[in-house]
């Protein structure tokens, strides 16, 4: 570990194997630029993947990494939370297909507990991995294999529905941004509850729709304007905008108890630092026989 934390502190020796121009890539830079802007070194943070081509970053980031199943990455970072809910940082990442698909009941239940987790969905609005099928976000009318004449479904949004399950900071990034998604990911990371980030993410393989492009001619910032964060009719509102333009920032964000803050229980120590000594596991064991 070099005595200045910088980007490269968090490499490992795999180099990524995205796409060359993927957003991923982009993402990758932004989430550890917020790392050593905010100090965290690698033994301080927990990362949990799911599958798809954005959660390859599990082998290409240094930190506590749990590459889990697909949809599964939540849960997971819960699990660690729970456990150890000193950790400075715990951040699950996942693709549209892992968050909105397979695995939105726990996306749902992540906003209306408010562990204190920032989730990192990379929106790419197709399968990668599995090249190029249509997922939950992808536009109605959407081409692909799956749906070679136009997909007849209506795409999930993935901000409104955080804001209808009561998640405490709502966020959008783009991968054509990063110093933005920077400044995102470290207020996501300071903020204390769920966080969600769901980052524009062209896939410039198999997506020929959102393209960098056609994401450039549409987004603008929220910062930009006179917008407040702090009103959720205003920000499901602003959540609705996915035609001409389409804000990027911070939409909503609430400080309200944190799940831990309800456990009185882990207020002096952490899980991981409850002494077992005084436990007799065989009285333990007995109860459950
Ligand atoms: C239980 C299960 N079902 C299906 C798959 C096949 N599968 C792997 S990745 C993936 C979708 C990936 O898309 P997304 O989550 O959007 O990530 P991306 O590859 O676009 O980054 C699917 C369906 C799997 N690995 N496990």
């Amino acid at each position: 570990m070099p005595e200045n934390l910088n980007i490269k502190s968090y490499e490992t020796p795999v180099k990524p194997s995205w796409c060359p121009g993927c957003g991923n890539h982009a993402i990758w830079v932004a989430l550890r630029q917020a790392l050593v802007k905010m100090k965290i070194k690698p033994w301080e943070v927990a990362f949990t993947f799911g599958i798809g081509c954005n959660s390859n970053g599990a082998n290409f980031i240094k930190g506590y990494i749990l590459h889990a199943l697909h949809g599964r990455p939540l849960p997971c970072a819960e699990a660690i939370r729970w456990t150890n809910h000193k950790l400075k940082a715990v951040i699950a990442i996942g693709g549209d297909g892992d968050s909105f698909g397979i695995g939105l009941s726990h996306f749902i239940h992540a906003c209306r507990r408010n562990v204190d987790v920032l989730y990192l969905t990379h929106d790419n609005q197709i399968y990668g991995l599995t090249t190029g099928q249509t997922s939950p976000t992808s536009v109605k009318g959407f081409k692909s294999k799956s749906t070679p004449f136009g997909n007849i479904e209506e795409p999930i949004n993935p901000l409104a529905l955080a804001l209808s399950n009561g998640a405490s900071f709502v966020a959008r990034g783009f991968a054509g941004e990063t110093e933005h998604l920077t400044s995102l990911i470290i207020n996501g990371i300071k903020h204390r509850g769920f966080a969600l980030i769901d980052v524009f993410q062209p896939c410039i393989t198999f997506n020929h729709l959102n393209t960098f492009a056609w994401f450039r001619e549409r987004v603008y910032k929220l910062e930009e304007t006179n917008y407040q964060p702090t009103n959720k009719k205003l920000a499901w509102q602003k959540s609705l905008e996915l035609g001409h333009k389409i804000p990027l920032g911070l939409f909503y964000q609430e400080r309200k108890a944190t799940y831990f803050d309800e456990l009185p229980q882990l207020k002096k120590e952490a899980l991981v630092e409850k002494s077992l000594k005084n436990i007799n596991l065989n009285k333990a064991l007995e109860e459950y026989q």
